[in-house]
């Protein structure tokens, strides 16, 4: 039978040199093998058609100390079409809404000031900032869910955000007082066409504020799944404050959130702005030195301990499967894809998923094929064990599944470590 994988070559794609500071001196530290797009879920009839597999590995730069892929992947083959959107999650929300009380106050936001999201997704951020009165404009590259943020009332512009994206919207806008970028800074490849994009259209006193998983997080806490094709970087403070400086702006502040596995929001501003800087910003470079994020062996041991976790929940899995228990997911994350995908585990290992995004229902998980149905099969079908693949989200989702387990069901959470509940 012909492969259904079609594996991409090791040197396509591959990255020269480092993102921010351009030194050719990396560290690779894991290799996660080659792998489908995380988001690239496909539907029944295309189970036959063959599927791309990409590289997946990581490295650090020796000279900044961002951590990187090692390969890239074009951003219109995982943003054209995206199915992936953060409203269904009540703790998104509300993380969401939150962020916008704190700004409106913090900056005194009035109703003639322009916020714009970068990566806006469905607009449920700046959904949060209209309803206090705000201008508001998204941009976003997905075709599909552009068109659900403008028929939802969120003005929206379908595009990559970059230099001249930001001259033709400061032309069309005007200049923003808050330009935000939340889970998306990490998916773009010119980071420095980015922040010359934000100087463009940012006002003389106005912020950028960024959100991203934090990758002394992402150490600690065994957080490996959250690498993938769509995440380029993993940011610590110290290469960040590098990267602004180059285009003469600031880092004023950073806050850590505790979202997505534990996440960093950083606040910039024209070198000139009056705003100072927090004491914290330097606080947090001491702090990364002292946990060694700038060492290769703080990387080299992570892949380490990444290597037991696969196989302690691989030893698991496999005594289930003795015992003739029944197995499902919860939560068809991109995350999920790609513990899957290096767990190597399909339908033979999980019977199915339930995931609360409806584009993603009815279809399969890239590279594994598993289906996924509505929240609602778990109870119906009730496996005996359910693996949940958003573990970010474990509390929300076992709040919302107390009769589950009331019904004898128990969930496996398989990051930091693996725990049965
Ligand atoms: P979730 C996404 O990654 C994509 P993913 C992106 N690349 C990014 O940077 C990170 O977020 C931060 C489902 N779910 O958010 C919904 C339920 O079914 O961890 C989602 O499919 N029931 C932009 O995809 C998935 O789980 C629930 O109650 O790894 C969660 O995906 C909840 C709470 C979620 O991100």
């Amino acid at each position: 039978m012909k492969s259904l994988v079609k594996r991409v070559s090791a040197t396509r794609y591959r990255i020269k040199k480092c993102r921010i500071c351009h030194s050719e001196d990396l560290h690779e530290f894991l290799s996660l093998g080659t792998m489908p797009i995380p988001n690239g879920f496909i539907s029944k009839n295309e189970l036959s058609r063959q599927e791309f597999y990409f590289p997946l590995k990581a490295c650090v730069c020796k000279k900044c100390w961002l951590v990187q892929l090692t390969h890239v992947i074009p951003a219109d083959i995982m943003f054209k079409n995206y199915l992936y959107i953060p409203s269904t999650s009540s703790t998104v929300v509300s993380h969401f809404n939150n962020f916008a009380d704190a700004v409106v106050i913090d900056f005194n936001l009035k109703s003639d000031d322009l916020v714009v999201d970068i990566g806006s997704n469905d607009g449920t951020l700046l959904s949060a900032f209209q309803k206090k009165g705000i201008k508001v404009l998204g941009v976003d590259p997905a075709e599909n869910i552009v068109k659900v943020a403008n028929k939802a009332g969120i003005p929206t512009k379908c595009a990559f955000f970059n230099e001249l994206e930001a001259e033709m919207l400061r032309r069309e806008y005007g200049e923003a007082k808050v330009i935000s970028g939340t889970n998306v800074i990490a998916h773009i490849d010119n980071l420095h066409d980015l922040v010359l994009g934000v100087k463009q259209l940012l006002s003389d006193d106005g912020v950028f504020i960024m959100e991203a998983p934090y990758l002394s997080d992402l150490i600690e806490r065994n957080e490996f799944d959250t690498i993938y094709h769509e995440h380029l970087s993993y940011f610590s403070v110290r290469p960040l404050v590098k990267l602004f400086e180059m285009y003469g702006l600031k880092i004023i502040d950073i806050q850590k959130q505790k979202i997505h596995g534990g996440s960093i929001r950083v606040f910039a501003t024209k070198k000139e702005s009056t705003l100072n800087v927090h004491p914290r910003v330097q606080k947090f470079v001491i702090e990364e030195q002292a946990k060694g994020l700038c060492e290769t062996q703080t990387y080299d041991e992570f892949t380490v301990r990444v290597k037991r976790l696969k196989s302690d929940l691989l030893k698991f899995l496999k005594s289930l499967r003795k015992e003739d228990k029944s197995v499902a997911a919860y939560g068809a994350a991109a995350k999920g894809n790609v513990l899957l995908n290096y767990y190597k585990l399909g339908t033979e290992e999980i019977d199915f998923i339930v995931d609360s995004i409806s584009y993603k229902q009815g279809k399969f998980t890239p590279g594994t094929h598993i289906p996924i149905f509505p929240e609602s099969q778990l109870l119906k079908k009730m496996p005996d064990y359910t693996l949940i693949l958003a573990w970010n989200f474990a509390e929300e989702i076992i709040e919302k599944n107390k009769k589950y387990q009331d019904a004898g069901g128990r969930f496996i959470i398989p990051v930091p470590y693996l725990k049965v509940i």
